[in-house]
């Protein structure tokens, strides 16, 4: 029997718009380009040759368009995994549960989904200014293990190995191995960027080993994670919210990647505070791909 959504759990604005997004179901495109930054999403949409819809609710700025002839919706998520989990479960409410029945619906439609954000470099090979995009993600933030699926959303073996390599504190909580859609980062992750291990943090300055007034309870963590190597692969940056994307889309059946800008060399101890022009690049590029 198809299960039915009560008001408190799928909540439903009154003009039938989804509680945080203020998206209507018909308001949104099969892809999706989610930014952190709300100043982002008008930088997205500038490109558009049309604009059909555009909503504003808190950090949550949704424009729906054209470019080039494909519809898509750029949605601002604001900072963190904890913004991921509402915007991601209201796209795929939105997507697949019937507003009016409050029931899943009989065909199910997957989203595309690309992450245009910002982020910290960790290898030689990532200056500022860089585009990576991530292979996988992992996850520091601790979302996906509230799902049931989280054992099958996550690369176990990868987790294994990171634990063991970075000798991982248990006390930090239990990190998660998200993967990106292969067909997907084959089409967007081309010459331009580089591809790479993302870890998403439940914080900008401790969780990424920015250490100000306060101590970290591990000091050497990034030079461990630095050094990690699995399968070719190697920890290239850090940002906020790619783990929860490429899990939970996973978890969905929606197809997701993150590509973000470099913008602080972590190791060159260097930043780019005047980036917000030079994301351009990268936003037209995945305009292109997605
Ligand atoms: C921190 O400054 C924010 O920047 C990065 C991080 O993931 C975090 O959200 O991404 P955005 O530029 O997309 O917000
Ligand atoms: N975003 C992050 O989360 N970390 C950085 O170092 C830069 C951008």
């Amino acid at each position: 029997m198809a299960q039915y959504f009560a008001e408190s759990e799928l909540i439903i604005n009154s003009d039938g718009s989804i509680f945080h997004l203020h998206l209507t179901p018909e308001q949104l495109a099969d892809k999706v380009i989610l930014v952190g930054d709300p100043g982002r999403v008008k930088l997205v949409s500038s490109h558009f040759q049309t604009v059909e819809s555009e909503v504003e609710n808190r950090e949550f700025h949704s424009v729906t368009g054209e470019y080039n002839g494909k519809r898509m919706t750029v949605i601002s998520t604001g900072i963190g995994c904890d913004n991921i989990d509402i915007v991601l479960n209201e796209l795929d409410a939105l997507a697949n549960i019937d507003f009016k029945t409050r029931m899943v619906k009989d065909h199910l439609r997957s989203l595309t989904i690309v992450r245009v954000g910002t982020c910290g470099g960790l290898q030689p090979n990532t200056p500022t200014g860089t585009f990576i995009a991530s292979v996988k993600s992992i996850g520091f933030d601790g979302l996906l293990n509230f799902y049931a699926g989280r054992d099958k959303a996550s690369d176990l073996d990868f987790e294994r190995e990171f634990k063991r390599q970075v000798n991982w504190n248990e006390k930090i909580g239990n990190p998660y191995v998200a993967t990106s859609n292969q067909a997907l980062l084959n089409r967007v992750a081309q010459k331009d960027m580089v591809r790479g291990v993302t870890i998403a943090c439940g914080g900008f300055f401790g969780p990424q080993g920015r250490e100000l007034r306060l101590p970290l309870a591990d000091p050497n963590l990034n030079e461990k994670i630095e050094k990690f190597e699995y399968q070719g692969l190697k920890i290239t940056n850090f940002e906020m919210e790619s783990s929860a994307v490429e899990g939970l889309s996973q978890l969905m059946g929606h197809q997701a990647l993150t590509c973000c800008m470099v913008i602080a060399n972590r190791l060159a101890r260097k930043a780019n505070a005047g980036y917000k022009n030079s994301i351009d690049g990268l936003v037209k590029l995945v305009l292109d791909r997605i």
